[in-house]
């Protein structure tokens, strides 16, 4: 038997990791062969109904989970852990500014930060928690010993809705849609880039040729997609999302396709015009450890225009919650 991997999830409770613990430990994230310890963090008002998530781990009886661990502290939860996978935050309550949410849920990746440097030496962190590039840009600011190269904040759900609705528009399978870049933020300024996707190889501005509602109603529809479902749903994404925590982790452990890419943010090193140190999302390729921003993509100035004005908020979100870097 394999060393079992060590991973964390917070919002141990929600409603994303309902959908998301359970496929942790079935195989299908870290191999057939891997075992799992889980380590679930949540609030203390929320541990009742933790527990209850625990007793439905439990009654899984899945072969490849170990253990489980409960907490209600990140200094406990992140103790030795290989992954992190931080979905654990408030939700915008009625009223509340931006600016309100941005520094409620920034102080809790303050604590998370430094608490990570309790993790093991290979520590990989996912922010899944809204406003994400900004909540991983806090939380890496304050794990001073782990390389701001570890952390990610989540925009594959964003490239998934971009590559099925690209299928869906071209009546292709979705397994053809790729080199889906999304660029920017995590919200509603993001750019899911069109023009070098691609459907069965070809660029998908010729696959479907209709170029105005490439440019308006397609990215409209990925950027409010997320208010589309809470609108339908009464709630907000949550196998969906779960779903691209899954698939994020899987393209930063294994090695990318030859020729595609996959979207996560990650710390900018300058690349694209994105200033130096935010953390946007970008085109990315895995060698199975490490990922490297894919350079050369070509931006036109539609794409550029679009880029500059995601980068501009999350400049904009940065300064609002500075004091907490
Ligand atoms: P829920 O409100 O159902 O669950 C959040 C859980 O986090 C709650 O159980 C709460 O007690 C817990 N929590 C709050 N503060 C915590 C802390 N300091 N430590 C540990 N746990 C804490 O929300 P859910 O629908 O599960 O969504 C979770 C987060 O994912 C939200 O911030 C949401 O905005 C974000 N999302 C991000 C997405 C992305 O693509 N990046 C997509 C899906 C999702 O909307």
């Amino acid at each position: 038997m394999k060393q079992p991997i060590r991973v964390a999830v917070t919002g141990a409770a929600g409603q994303l990791t309902y959908s998301l613990i359970f496929r942790l430990a079935t195989g299908e994230v870290f191999g057939p062969d891997q075992p799992v310890e889980l380590r679930l963090l949540e609030i203390p008002q929320a541990m009742g109904h933790l527990q209850g998530v625990v007793m439905e781990l439990d009654d899984c009886a899945l072969p490849l989970l170990t253990s489980i661990h409960a907490a209600d502290n990140p200094e406990e939860a992140f103790d030795g852990v290989n992954w992190a996978l931080l979905v654990g935050a408030k939700p915008r309550g009625k009223g509340m500014e931006r600016k309100d949410l941005l520094m409620d849920n920034g102080r809790i990746f303050v604590g998370q930060g430094k608490a990570l440097e309790r993790a093991a030496s290979d520590l990989r962190v996912l922010v899944v928690g809204n406003p994400a590039n900004t909540n991983c840009l806090i939380a890496l600011s304050h794990a001073q010993s782990i390389p701001p190269q570890r952390f990610a904040a989540m925009t594959r759900l964003d490239q998934n809705r971009a590559q099925a609705q690209l299928a869906l528009k071209s009546g292709r399978p979705v397994r053809e849609v790729s080199n889906m870049t999304i660029w920017g933020n995590h919200s509603a300024t993001q750019y899911p880039d069109f023009t070098n996707a691609k459907i069965g190889g070809r660029p998908a501005s010729e696959v479907i040729p209709d170029k105005t509602w490439l440019q308006g109603e397609f990215i409209s529809i990925i950027q409010k997609r997320g208010a589309a479902i809470i609108e339908a749903r009464g709630v907000s994404s949550a196998a969906s999302a779960a779903n691209a925590v899954i698939n994020h982790v899987k393209s930063m452990i294994n090695p990318t396709p030859s020729g595609d890419w996959f979207s996560a943010g990650v710390v900018s090193d300058g690349s694209y015009g994105v200033e130096k140190g935010l953390v946007s999302s970008f085109p990315l390729r895995s060698d199975g450890t490490n990922w490297q921003i894919v350079q050369g993509v070509p931006l036109d100035p539609f794409s550029r225009q679009k880029l500059d004005a995601s980068v501009k908020e999350l400049q904009e979100e940065r300064d609002t919650i500075r004091e907490l870097l």
